[in-house]
């Protein structure tokens, strides 16, 4: 029948489940979004990504819709449904179903009377309502990450916060206390621990988490548990009972192949819709290893717009990015959707997108930038990472965007992370002269409504060596060789683009001016204000090919708990070794010898592999 080419997917609009769709489609599933909790009582199989905080999706699903989608559905204590009244834009309207048409037009009469006091008189059927007992009557379902904790007693994200208390158990945050840090962002293998029926395939391969919270095995939980992992503490990774599925994992992220039958969202939800889970799915299953999380390795492109006005990738000399020719064109290393999808073949763990002159063009006019996001979802299955220009704004007309509504553009469009570069600087430059978290920065509002997970801060040093340390008030370092004048000290100047220094055109050094901040103390305010991963650029290695700073590295990745990521200057596979080898960077950006076909991501990861650096193959 048509419903078995069916998904219904449970979306309430809080983050990016574009991947989701994107796979499910890719399987040749046509996907029914859930708008009424009749749906959900409707639905063969019932896909649930759940995104963003606990507390805010569980305030969704236990009052009336569907967070941005806010389709109200109201059940009247008689027979009938009143069902959809959308409220983005339209007035509040209500239409009654009933058997009888008579029946029907009292019921209107009396819904619209009543409409102006609607508490008082209709009862509101409630999406967790509907969901729990989904569940209950083990209907087909597979949660992912959120969808997997929202099933738990209760979370301690700015909490406690009542889940819906299908699973004995409370999901805490993991404790960076012991050296692991927060957010768990990578990937790890999985032990499996009995028969899940879907993750048969999945064997010793890494899947991909990225999170802060996480549920843990206990004896009232046990029988629940399919999967564990390991990082730091031993958390639930997955759970099955029944036909009941959910991973704290991202299969749809987790570099699915769809030919391949293994380790991908294609396994999973071919096995749940296909094989007989009544039945105990398949007899044999793989254990997992434990594994440490593996170092990424993820490729950068910096895109924007040529003087043709076509969207190139380009890649600068310390940030020049302009050919030192006659005509100084920007250098054109490709196209930016062509290419994500070769490094993602290649085996990149992400794929970055910097919207290098996102500050001076307003990112959400800039449209094709959004569709590069929107194609290259399409068949990427690896996190994507989208910056520049994130910031409050106010277009000629006068209309003001804030910081919060351009994200939520780029995580609609496709992306998982977003990227603040200059507009944190200045935050923290504010916070570190105040002491206050006005709660109003783009940092602290992005990642309030989204998760720190999902921000990122893009910090672009230049090395200030000096004499002594007490030249500046700043954290200095020793280097590891000396500066021209045989300084052994130095300090990273970070730097930001103002709209001022757009409007003079003074574009040199790719148009950033240094900032009386440096990076180490911008890492650890930025960290206060809620980010939850560093990409750590240099723009005096950027694009020469000589190995990472690992000197400023090392002081940003021991001075803060959250994962970072080591870029500019890779040349070599070696570099990536050196990097991970003597810092705790999480991961490695690279992009010019990707570009150039120098290096290809496979060799980076085989000789890391060679060195004993757990990588995801
Ligand atoms: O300030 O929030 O609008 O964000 C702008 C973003 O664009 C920032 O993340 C900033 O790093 C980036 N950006 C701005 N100007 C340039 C430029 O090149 N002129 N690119 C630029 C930054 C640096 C890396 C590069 C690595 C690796 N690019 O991302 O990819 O250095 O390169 P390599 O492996 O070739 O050495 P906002």
């Amino acid at each position: 029948s048509s419903g078995d080419t069916v998904v219904t997917l449970l979306d309430y609009g809080a983050g990016n489940v574009r991947s989701v769709r994107n796979a499910i489609r890719c399987l040749g599933f046509d996907i029914k979004d859930v708008q009424t909790p009749e749906d959900i009582f409707n639905a063969n199989r019932l896909v649930f990504p759940g995104v963003g905080a606990f507390a805010a999706a569980m305030e969704v699903l236990s009052k009336t819709g569907l967070g941005t989608r806010r389709s109200l559905v109201t059940k009247t204590s008689m027979d009938g449904i009143w069902s959809p009244a959308r409220i983005d834009h339209e007035p509040l309207q209500f239409f009654y179903s009933s058997p009888s048409f008579a029946h029907m037009r009292n019921h209107i009469m009396v819904g619209l009377l009543k409409c102006s006091n609607l508490l008082g008189c209709i009862k509101e059927a409630l999406m967790d309502e509907a969901l729990c007992s989904y569940i209950e009557k083990d209907r087909p379902f597979l949660g992912i990450c959120l969808g997997l904790q929202l099933l738990f007693e209760s979370s301690e994200e700015n909490g406690p916060v009542k889940g819906l208390g299908l699973i004995p158990g409370t999901v805490g945050r993991f404790d960076s206390s012991n050296g692991f840090r927060v957010p768990h962002i990578g990937w790890n293998a999985l032990q499996i621990t009995s028969n899940s029926g879907i993750l048969d395939d999945v064997g010793n391969h890494h899947v991909y988490f990225v999170h802060s919270y996480r549920a843990m095995p206990s004896d009232d939980n046990n029988e629940w548990i399919s999967s564990t992992c390991d990082y730091g503490d031993k958390f639930i990774a997955s759970i099955r009972r029944g036909n009941v599925h959910a991973v704290q994992f991202h299969p749809e992220k987790s570099g699915g192949e769809f030919y391949l039958p293994f380790y991908s969202f294609g396994s999973l939800l071919f096995s749940l819709i296909y094989r007989n889970l009544n039945h105990g799915g398949c007899k044999f299953f793989k254990r997992g290893k434990a594994s440490k999380l593996a170092k990424r390795v993820i490729a950068c492109l910096d895109v924007r717009t040529n003087d043709k006005g076509d969207l190139v990738v380009t890649k600068g000399d310390q940030y020049d990015v302009r050919e030192h020719t006659k005509e100084n064109e920007v250098r054109n290393l490709g196209k930016p959707v062509d290419l994500a999808g070769q490094y993602y073949k290649d085996g990149a763990d992400e794929v970055s997108f910097l919207n290098i002159t996102g500050f001076r063009d307003f990112p959400l006019g800039d449209l094709p930038m959004l569709q590069v996001l929107r194609y290259t979802s399409e068949n990427v299955f690896v996190p994507l990472t989208v910056g520049g220009g994130i910031r409050d704004f106010t277009d000629s007309n006068g209309r003001y965007y804030s910081s919060l509504e351009v994200a939520s553009e780029y995580f609609r469009s496709g992306a998982d992370k977003i990227s603040i570069g200059s507009d944190a600087v200045y935050a923290a430059e504010e916070y570190i002269k105040t002491g206050v978290k006005t709660g109003k920065t783009s940092l602290e509002q992005i990642s309030r409504v989204y998760g720190n997970q999902a921000v990122v801060v893009s910090i672009d040093p230049r090395k200030v060596y000096v004499k002594d340390p007490s030249d500046v008030q700043l954290k200095t370092i020793r280097v590891s060789s000396l500066g021209p004048n045989g300084e052994e000290y130095a300090w990273y100047q970070c730097t930001g683009e103002s709209d001022e220094l757009m409007l003079e055109i003074r574009c040199v050094n790719g148009g950033r001016e240094g900032r009386q901040i440096g990076a180490y103390e911008l890492a650890k305010a930025v960290e206060e204000l809620g980010a939850g991963e560093i990409l750590l650029n240099c723009i005096d290695c950027d694009g020469q090919g000589k190995g990472f700073d690992v000197d400023l590295i090392k002081l940003i990745s021991d001075s803060v708990s959250i994962p970072v990521i080591a870029s500019s200057g890779a040349g070599a596979p070696e570099h990536f070794s050196e990097v991970f080898n003597k810092t705790n960077a999480s991961a490695a950006l690279a992009a010019g010898i990707f570009h150039r076909k120098e290096v290809p991501i496979h060799s980076v990861k085989e000789h890391l592999l060679k060195e004993g650096i757990e990588v995801r193959i």
